[in-house]
């Protein structure tokens, strides 16, 4: 039996190397700085390692970004790829199977006897937290992050479509015609009016100022697409239509390092800390390598996202679902949830869950919708469209699951291709099929040939007539003509959870009573109520940051008043 530790002792390299004696004594970290800064030393830098990697997959040059070398590469116990958490390819990674030797001693946890304080501490650190953080830091507070996963980044770090915003720059310059009470009112109308009123009403009216926040921080929002239940093009993604989380998020890392925010990764928030008086005071923390500590502050914002990764929650809210592929990151199980809960907090919406209609088959893999949103159709088995493939996303996979097989083909041409940046990174996952024609790409689908060109050469008919008469699809962005033509095979998957915490318009979190828990907030995912039953495309990004703002803002001054 071998692991990577023994390999590296008998390659001469001493404990000490990977994990120096401070004052005669091992670091408790976490973060596992020392042995991460030790890889780095040896091997080079992600950057430097995803540049010498000949591989298809790169693991070294992944859209996770820049994150630790033990996220993936452990010493002392089996390695495995953080990828092989969503991806199934055949990665080798060094030590994956091997049994580990016995680890030596691990370091006593601090316990609560070395309790840390802060200003603001913030739970989980997708771009809702991220925000929050950055924003209490900038108003003179001092912040701790807490993420239970290894790396940053939460599910914002998987968007992909875009950061739905009205009124601003970008969309005056490229002449559409928008205004924040239309997207107040597409926001509220597709979440079939649960929405609570005031917030989708905020959420519209600082979209953005979030944009130009964002931007601020140095992101590129410069692309503009259009995104289904929407009725003007207001998804702001990079240019060329790259997928907009890993870039925010990488933005948003930027930001917290060069603030020097104490960001703790592989650390569980275990219990939220009340005074008597019912006011929040802190949290309990299980780091993976300290052990149990606490952490007094003068607010709490929670951060940690949804729980479509929690199969059995899912399926308990609706059974209908059970079973199901999610597009969510591992992390995202509900705890957050349930930390509220336990202190009063009120769920509310919380069988309001969302599939979305393209997942590609078989995998954990999102096809953004705005691949729809450029040009794309869907196409069932027979080879005929079935549907307005901009509706809302439970309309549209309602209508994928009555299709035989309970799946279809988002077909497309080399137009949609080259106006969207992220469809390479579908070729690159192989799950892209080709054809230089609409019937040899039949062929290779295994749909009838003629059907398929009738139904290209009709929905072509549609787009120079500027009118779907057949399914009323309201933007037709480009005919598909230009070869060649592709196919992706889709089906719906959990991804997003309207339910949760129920918060006023200053992110204080309120209890069953309506009165607002004191020095508790909440943002993001982990809330319910901006998206009532049906969550538009391109909103929850736009939800992270303006209500991670204010969260921000508002802990801040709870935590200094
Ligand atoms: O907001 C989303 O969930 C989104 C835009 C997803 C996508 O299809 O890209």
């Amino acid at each position: 039996a071998d692991s990577l530790a023994t390999a590296h002792g008998r390659a001469g390299v001493t404990c000490a190397q990977c994990h120096p004696l401070v004052k005669g004594k091992a670091r408790v970290d976490d973060n596992e700085t020392a042995p991460n800064a030790a890889c780095v030393k040896c091997h080079g830098d992600l950057a430097s390692l995803g540049a010498k990697t000949k591989e298809a997959i790169n693991a070294h040059a992944s859209h996770l970004g820049q994150i630790a070398c033990t996220v993936c590469h452990r010493g002392h116990e089996a390695s495995r790829a953080y990828c092989m958490n969503c991806h199934s390819f055949d990665l080798k990674i060094p030590f994956a199977a091997a049994p580990a030797q016995p680890a030596p001693a691990r370091p006593k946890p601090a316990g609560k006897a070395k309790a840390d304080r802060a200003d603001v501490v913030v739970i989980g650190s997708g771009a809702a937290g991220m925000v929050a953080a950055i924003t209490a830091h900038d108003a003179g507070a001092r912040v701790v992050i807490l993420e239970k996963q290894p790396i940053t980044g939460g599910n914002s770090m998987l968007a992909a479509g875009g950061m739905n915003a009205a009124g601003t720059p970008q969309q005056a310059r490229k002449g559409i015609q928008d205004s924040v009470e239309t997207m107040r009112e597409d926001t509220f109308k597709g979440g079939k009016g649960l929405g609570d009123p005031e917030l989708v009403a905020l959420l519209a009216r600082e979209s953005a100022a979030s944009v130009a926040y964002l931007e601020s921080l140095g992101a590129d929002l410069s692309d503009v697409g259009r995104m289904g239940g929407a009725s003007a093009a207001r998804a702001h993604r990079p240019s060329g239509g790259a997928a907009v989380g890993a870039h925010i998020v990488g933005v948003l890392r930027a930001a917290a390092a060069k603030r020097k925010l104490d960001i703790r990764v592989n650390a569980r928030v275990v219990r939220l800390l009340e005074s008597k008086d019912g006011r929040i005071t802190g949290v309990e923390v299980e780091g993976r390598h300290r052990g149990r500590y606490t952490l007094q502050a003068g607010a709490v914002v929670l951060a940690a996202g949804g729980f479509s990764s929690n199969p059995e929650r899912v399926a308990k809210y609706q059974p209908a679902f059970k079973g199901m592929t999610s597009s969510n990151q591992p992390g995202a199980t509900g705890d957050g949830l349930d930390l509220g809960a336990e202190r009063g907090g009120e769920l509310k919406d919380m069988a309001q869950i969302q599939i979305h209609p393209s997942v590609a088959a078989g995998s954990r893999i999102l096809i953004t919708e705005a691949v729809r949103g450029n040009g794309a159709i869907l196409v069932n088995k027979e080879g005929r469209r079935f549907f307005n493939e901009i509706g809302t996303r439970d309309a549209v996979s309602q209508a994928i699951l009555r299709q035989t097989g309970q799946s279809a083909f988002m077909v497309f041409d080399e137009g949609v291709h080259k106006s969207l940046k992220q469809i390479d990174g579908y070729f690159h996952l192989g799950l892209v099929k080709t054809g230089d024609t609409p019937e040899a790409l039949a062929q290779v689908i295994g749909v009838p040939p003629q059907a398929l060109r009738a139904t290209l050469d009709a929905y072509n008919a549609a787009v120079d007539a500027k009118q779907d008469g057949e399914f009323n699809r309201p933007d037709l962005p480009r005919a598909l003509r230009t070869p060649r033509f592709f196919a992706i095979e889709v089906k719906p998957g959990v991804h997003y959870t309207m339910g949760g915490l129920r918060i006023d318009p200053g992110t204080r979190v309120l209890a069953k009573d309506g009165k607002a828990i004191p020095g508790f907030f909440a943002a993001g995912e982990v809330t319910g109520g901006v998206h009532g039953a049906n969550r538009l495309g391109g909103n929850s990004i736009s939800e992270t940051i303006t209500f991670g703002r204010i969260a921000g803002r508002n802990a801040a001054a709870a935590a200094r008043p």
